[in-house]
């Protein structure tokens, strides 16, 4: 059995970074871990091919030689699955689809694919390949069990080509203990945090190690500090054994809740075993929409000093903020500005508040007649699904003024500026020189930056300012620092597109 694994190309979003991307040489930010993990899943007498169409074209000549195409996708992908089905069907190939863009809306794909085989892989996957090997596989395998993450394979990352993507993904679990109102993680992944063995993970680490990956690795967990004790207790001390004895050749970033802070032994860990960042839905300033949304781990607290917390312990704080909370006051817009310029924190991902289906919030406001039928999946782009309370032109003129504020290069350049006076690297690792040897991206893309932000751009006094900055007082920042301003630069394109368009 010949078999294509196929995923969908992105639109140019916030979290394409294809601006970005363009400017250190690489093509995708990271390889799709759902097709790496159902690979591992197929009988291993398949031959399989994955074509990941953020980093190359969908060529006739793969589909023609191939028996099934197996696809996968997020909301996003939409359009490009799309594509994928058509041409597919053009060459009279079978598809089988899953992951969550068709766990999610199935009912938009029955007709159009032969097999939907949603939710876990691990669960789903088995059955319909037991069925299909009888020849008498049905056209959808559903599951409400979750799947025992202890039985996980390891991903088939010898199928991609790590020269194209700046992260390698790893996950360590699924699912969250919250319970915030907008979210559709616990829909698709169940409260209860479910983990690989620390020893499962150790696998994958020295996968990616021999597999010659040095560099940048994401782990993808919906809330890493979901279960606390057992990453304190065993994964983090095990991942830092591994790091010192193979020299700190990764080093990770990943999701948590804001009450990391309150750890500081647990940040201090995930320092030392290499967490240079952490990406934080802070959502927003307002207490009342917090309560509203059932952000309950966010409330009572003093939001800017706990990122201040984690940011001096050593790890960067990335932002999610979103506007358009019935609760949401008329000045919102200026103080969640202000909330940011006061965090330091220098990626903030400011979306307009939307309502995936499938969650609280839909169903909320499905039943008070305020939902639209809309749904991209992506909220950065200046739409949303839902009807708000606030007048929607005063949301979008509020939100476009955020944007212009936050992401103006000078304003920006600022935020990287404060940052570094009160960020402290000091615990970070050394970084082994092999992967700075070995990564294209430091080797071409650093001298490209230069070139591109010290003497292309606007700005250009105020990059060197900064740039000197950093060398001199916080060099281990450095490819933070650089890192930021290429993002800065990619975010800076995607909403001057959208505001041309608006
Ligand atoms: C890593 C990640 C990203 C990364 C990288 C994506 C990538 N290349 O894989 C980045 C940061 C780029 C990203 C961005 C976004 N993401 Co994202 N992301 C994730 C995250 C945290 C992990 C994905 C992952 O690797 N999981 C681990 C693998 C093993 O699980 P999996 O992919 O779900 O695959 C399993 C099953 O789905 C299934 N499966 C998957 N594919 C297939 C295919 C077949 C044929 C079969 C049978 C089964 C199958 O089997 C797998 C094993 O069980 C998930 C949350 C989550 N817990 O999964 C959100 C998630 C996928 N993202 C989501 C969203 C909304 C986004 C954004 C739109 C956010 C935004 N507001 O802009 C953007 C869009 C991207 C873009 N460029 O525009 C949603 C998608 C919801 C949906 N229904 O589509 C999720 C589920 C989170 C959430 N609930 O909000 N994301
Ligand atoms: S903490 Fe994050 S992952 Fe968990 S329910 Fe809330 S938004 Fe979703």
């Amino acid at each position: 059995m010949k078999v294509l694994l196929v995923y969908p190309a992105y639109p140019d979003t916030f979290w394409s970074f294809k601006h970005a991307l363009k400017i250190i040489f690489k093509r995708a930010t990271h390889p799709p871990l759902g097709l790496l993990t159902v690979a591992s899943l197929l009988p291993k007498e398949w031959s399989l091919k994955l074509v990941d169409l953020n980093i190359e074209k969908l060529k006739e000549e793969d589909i023609k030689k191939v028996d099934y195409i197996l696809l996968s996708g997020m909301s996003v992908q939409r359009e490009s699955a799309e594509e994928v089905i058509a041409l597919s069907k053009k060459y009279g190939k079978k598809i089988i689809a899953g992951g969550p863009l068709f766990t999610t809306f199935w009912k938009d794909f029955i007709d159009k694919v032969d097999y939907v085989v949603l939710n876990e892989a691990e669960i789903t996957l088995p059955k319909f390949l037991e069925d299909f090997k009888a020849g008498k596989a049905q056209k959808i395998y559903t599951s409400s069990e979750l799947a025992d993450l202890t039985k996980s394979p390891a991903p088939s990352y010898h199928l991609i080509n790590f020269s194209h993507y700046t992260s390698m993904c790893i996950q360590y679990s699924r699912g969250c203990p919250f319970n915030c109102e907008f979210c559709d993680v616990t829909n698709l992944f169940g409260h209860q945090v479910r983990t690989k063995t620390t020893q499962q993970i150790l696998t994958e680490l020295e996968n990616l190690y021999n597999l010659g990956w040095r560099g940048s690795v994401f782990f993808v967990d919906d809330n890493f500090i979901g279960g606390k004790r057992k990453i304190k207790e065993d994964l983090l001390p095990a991942i830092i054994k591994w790091q010192e004895s193979h020299n700190y050749p990764f080093y990770f970033y990943t999701q948590v809740s804001i009450n990391l802070a309150d750890d500081k032994e647990l940040m201090q860990m995930m320092v030392k075993a290499g967490f240079v960042s952490v990406f934080i839905g802070i959502e927003t300033p307002n207490e009342d929409s917090l309560k509203e949304a059932n952000k309950v781990q966010n409330r009572n607290r003093d939001l800017i000093e706990n990122i201040h917390k984690i940011q001096r312990e050593g790890l960067e704080v990335m932002g999610g903020f979103i506007v358009g909370f019935d609760n949401d006051p008329p000045d919102i817009f200026q103080r969640l500005i202000h909330f940011v310029k006061e965090s330091r924190i220098i990626v903030a991902m400011v979306g307009l508040l939307n309502a995936p289906p499938g969650t609280k919030l839909y169903q909320r406001l499905l039943s008070e007649g305020r939902i639209r039928p809309t749904f991209k999946g992506n909220n950065t782009d200046f739409e949303t699904n839902i009807v708000p309370k606030m007048d929607y032109h005063h949301l979008i003129d509020g939100y476009k003024k955020i944007i212009k504020e936050l992401y103006n290069t000078l304003s920006y350049y600022r935020r990287i500026s404060s940052f570094l006076d009160y960020f402290n690297p000091k615990g970070r690792f050394k970084i082994d020189r092999q992967f700075v040897r070995i990564h294209k991206t430091y080797l071409l893309g650093i001298p490209n930056i230069i070139w591109k932000f010290g003497f292309l751009e606007k700005r250009r006094g105020d990059f060197w300012k900064l740039f000197f900055k950093t060398l001199f007082k916080k060099p281990k920042a450095l490819f933070t620092v650089l890192g930021q301003i290429v993002s800065g630069y990619h975010i800076r394109k995607i909403h001057n597109r959208i505001f041309d368009n608006s």
